[in-house]
């Protein structure tokens, strides 16, 4: 029996990760609602096209691009993209990974760095906002209101996307619009826990692949 367990321990560790796909462009437009037609088919799409995703790099610089249809704009509504550039898949947030979690209203947003298992933000400082700036070491967002919801742009340097020792880089992704209903991660939250689960565990995100 004890064998039989340990089997199926194996098999649901073995289950493979969701793959995202990270897309060649000529170049990357501006925010806005006409992303979706100049960047093409989406890498995530969530709740029939609520909230979508595109993970675009043109030279030194990955675009992540995310456009939400969400028409009541409130204090809470966010986008959180999360990277383990170092692909090491933790259980819990390690030092080389990094969450945005992006505010509607961009001044709210925080930055958050794994350590010892949880996100830290800057300095440790529980207060800490991104205020007047949009960016910071290797990083810089804009956001823009498209009429039906807002559009995300999270411009990255490639060395977040570059992996290590062969091991790819892997990311998520969590909407909230502020209603109950509001919640979209990607991947899919671990059976019975809350959507937002799965940002705190790098073993369950997707790993990226370049398309040619
Ligand atoms: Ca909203």
């Amino acid at each position: 029996m004890a064998g039989l367990a340990l089997l199926a321990g194996v098999c649901c560790l073995a289950e493979p990760a969701e793959t995202l796909r990270l897309a060649r462009a000529p170049g990357l437009p501006p925010p806005g609602a006409a992303v979706a037609g100049a960047l093409g088919r989406p890498a995530v799409r969530l709740a029939g096209d609520r909230a979508r995703v595109w993970l675009v790099r043109v030279g030194d610089t990955v675009a992540v691009y995310a456009l939400v249809r969400d028409p009541t704009l409130t204090p809470s509504d966010e986008i959180v993209v999360s990277v383990d550039p170092a692909g090491d898949a933790g259980p819990a947030p390690r030092h080389d990974d990094f969450q945005w979690r992006i505010r509607r209203s961009l001044d709210s947003s925080v930055v958050y760095r794994g350590r010892e298992g949880r996100w830290a933000p800057p300095r440790d400082d529980p207060d800490w906002r991104l205020g007047a700036e949009r960016g910071g070491g290797g990083w810089e967002v804009s956001a823009v209101e498209t009429g039906d919801g807002w559009c995300l742009v999270l411009r990255l340097h490639a060395a977040f996307f570059e992996g290590e020792a062969g091991r790819r880089p892997r990311a998520a992704f969590r909407f909230y619009t502020g209603e109950a209903d509001g919640w979209f991660a990607w991947p899919g939250e671990r059976s019975g826990a809350h959507p937002s689960a799965v940002e705190d565990a790098p073993d369950q995100w997707a790993v990226t692949v370049s398309s040619p």
